[in-house]
């Protein structure tokens, strides 16, 4: 489609700018079309950057290899520009907005030359429902056009939509490598260094600029940038969450539902838990979202959620047919691979696959290798942070209401991240300000879903949203105590702390974590259902009653004790990291009633 069809001035004027600083060879605005999907992936096939898969394994599916230098969100180069540095707080990156505008400016000028601008008109939500907001986004990537068709909804149905005079967040996208005249790619994946990268965003006039990297939340501006760290200022303003969290829906034998969201860190367990086969007969549990949950109160005054994302941008590595049959069963046809193996029948591998490779590979970096399972210092075929793009609809735990737009109740919410030690299986807040207590001081082992972290340690990531908040962390707590103190208390979600991830001194997983987790949201489930001779209550919490959660085959009765136990010592470490280290970050901004949860924990872990 061409600019001139643009019915929204303002759109049009915008695209006329941007394609006059940008310079592109061509600009087309997408239409959204199965025929314009299919293209883009041909582009990127005839330009060598994509690998077309085995047609009768893997129908529709295709591999890309990204530059080894991105490969992941980068969070020091991921700026909040909002006017004042306050208000992007102390977690995030700031630049002054005009300052980091003039900068980036130079960066866009002439950065298409040689590419076609492609005008990506897209929804995230179901297009027209209420909860759901329209962004734009300008970009010389075919991978990200490609992508977007399956993460987001795009094209004319949303143009429509929008109308004449609609609201939209406007997103600029460049991966920041013109061509010279006669130039190409020669299947390199272009993008810029990383002291050139950009990942902007403007909340108060709601805009996003990125440059210089292709990669997933990088790039694909619908997702974290829009639906998260721009949703998140939405939210704070208008009175409503926008978070980090899983969405799934929970049927218990007698056939009660309900719906429960979690909020877990980049590569802990989202996706996994939303699509978990429960390995307690009897129960069902159906996916609504992995990653992105938009959550408003309803006229009953219970608290709905959609998922503002069309697909799954997952992790690959660890996905099999036991820990995530329903992903595997989603990923086999229309799907995009980044950065996992090739095999030699032209399907894909990857660690934690279920088997051994099946002969030669090629690795993510495009060199040939064979596995040497002796070898404990081989490097992965697969980048850690390799990922799937799939549609969720072909999802087969998807749930039938998920894209409906009035979304559905949510009954909990679930906090947790990587704890070797201390935090237990499951723990249940004794009130809404204990559970944001608990959600703000959320700590986990860093995983490679991040360029710039030191993998392996454990930092806080308060709500899982420490790279995507919008603003000042202490305003966004106390957002969250605002919605407790507005509302039916009887009619908030319950919250809960969970931890899939304990080791014993061997370092193994004593919890096994994937299916069997399902016993634990069984508890969430009953305890939901005003269950109560199922728990203690201790001084982090309500925690399970000692037979209360059946003990799944090769977990001993002292492992048990040991998931469940109140680790007064390890705790009481916890408490001083959070009031030395942790909260003082916050200054005057982090709310009184946080100081008085900590003055109340640390009482009853002293008692
Ligand atoms: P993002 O897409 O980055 O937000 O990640 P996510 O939170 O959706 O994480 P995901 O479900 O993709 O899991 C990340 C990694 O953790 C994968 O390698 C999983 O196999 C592993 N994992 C997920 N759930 C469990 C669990 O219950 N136990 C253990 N031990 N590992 C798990
Ligand atoms: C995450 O890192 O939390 C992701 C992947 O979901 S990305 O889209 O790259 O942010
Ligand atoms: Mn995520």
């Amino acid at each position: 489609m061409n600019i001139q069809n643009l019915k929204h001035s303002g759109l049009k004027k915008w695209v006329e700018e941007a394609v006059s600083l940008m310079t592109p060879d061509a600009v087309e605005v997408c239409d959204g079309s199965q025929e314009e999907y299919n293209r883009m992936i041909k582009i990127t096939i005839d330009t060598g950057l994509a690998t077309p898969l085995n047609p009768w394994l893997l129908p529709g599916c295709v591999l890309f290899r990204s530059d080894p230098s991105d490969v992941a969100r980068v969070e020091a180069r991921t700026y909040i520009a909002s006017k004042s540095q306050d208000d992007a707080g102390p977690t995030n990156n700031w630049i002054d907005p005009d300052e980091l505008k003039k900068t980036m400016t130079e960066l866009y000028r002439g950065c298409m030359k040689g590419r076609t601008m492609y005008v990506i008109p897209f929804s995230m939500g179901p297009v027209g429902s209420d909860i759901a907001k329209i962004g734009v986004e300008i970009t010389d990537s075919p991978y990200v056009v490609a992508n977007m068709h399956i993460m987001a909804r795009v094209g004319v149905k949303v143009l429509d939509v929008l109308g004449a005079d609609g609201f939209y967040v406007p997103c600029f996208h460049s991966v920041g490598k013109p061509l010279a005249a006669g130039e190409q790619d020669n299947g390199a994946w272009p993008c810029a260094p990383l002291d050139k990268k950009y990942i902007s965003h403007f909340p108060e006039t709601r805009e996003i600029w990125s440059y210089g990297s292709g990669y997933g939340g990088n790039a694909l501006l619908g997702k974290k940038c829009l639906a998260l760290r721009i949703a998140s200022v939405l939210a704070r303003d208008e009175g409503w969450l926008a978070e980090h969290m899983l969405i799934l829906k929970i049927t218990n034998p007698k056939g009660d539902v309900k719906y429960i969201t979690g909020a877990f860190p980049s590569a802990c367990g989202k996706t996994n838990l939303a699509m978990l086969v429960p390995t307690l007969p009897g129960w069902k549990v159906e996916t609504v979202g992995d990653d992105i949950a938009w959550m408003k109160f309803g006229k009953d005054g219970r608290l709905y959620a959609i998922n503002p994302e069309a697909g799954f941008f997952g992790v690959a590595p660890g996905t099999n047919m036991q820990s995530n049959k329903n992903a595997m069963e989603t990923i086999r046809r229309n799907t995009i691979f980044t950065n996992v193996a090739l095999t030699e029948d032209s399907t894909v591998w990857w660690e934690m696959i279920g088997y051994d490779a099946p002969g030669k590979l090629i690795d993510w970096t495009g060199k040939e290798w064979i596995q040497d399972k002796g070898n404990k210092e081989q490097k992965p075929a697969a980048h850690p942070n390799s990922r799937f793009t799939g549609p969720a609809k072909q999802c087969p735990a998807i749930a039938p209401e998920w894209e409906d737009p009035k979304g559905v109740p949510i009954s909990a919410f679930l906090f947790g991240g990587r704890r070797p030690k201390t935090i237990p299986l499951v723990n249940e807040a004794k009130s809404w300000s204990h559970g944001v207590f608990m959600g703000s001081i959320v700590g986990s082992e860093v995983t490679a879903a991040a360029l710039d972290v030191k993998a392996g340690t454990i930092r806080r990531d308060p709500f899982a949203m420490l790279p995507f908040c919008g603003y000042h962390m202490g305003d966004y707590f106390k957002h969250w105590l605002s919605i407790g103190a507005k509302n039916d208390p009887d009619k908030l979600p319950k919250i809960f702390f969970v931890n899939w991830f304990r080791k014993n001194e061997a370092g193994k997983f004593i919890w096994p974590g994937y299916g069997e987790n399902s016993r634990v949201l069984a508890w969430i489930f009953d305890r939901c259902n005003g269950v109560t001779d199922n728990a203690v209550e201790t001084a982090i919490g309500f925690l399970p009653k000692a037979d209360a959660i059946s003990r799944p085959d090769g977990v001993s009765e002292a492992d048990m004790r040991e998931l469940l136990k109140v680790d007064i010592e390890g705790w009481k470490k916890e408490i001083a990291d959070v009031r030395e280290r942790h909260y003082p970050k916050f200054g005057a901004k982090l709310p009184k009633e946080l100081y008085d949860e900590l003055d109340a924990i640390e009482k009853r872990l002293n008692a």
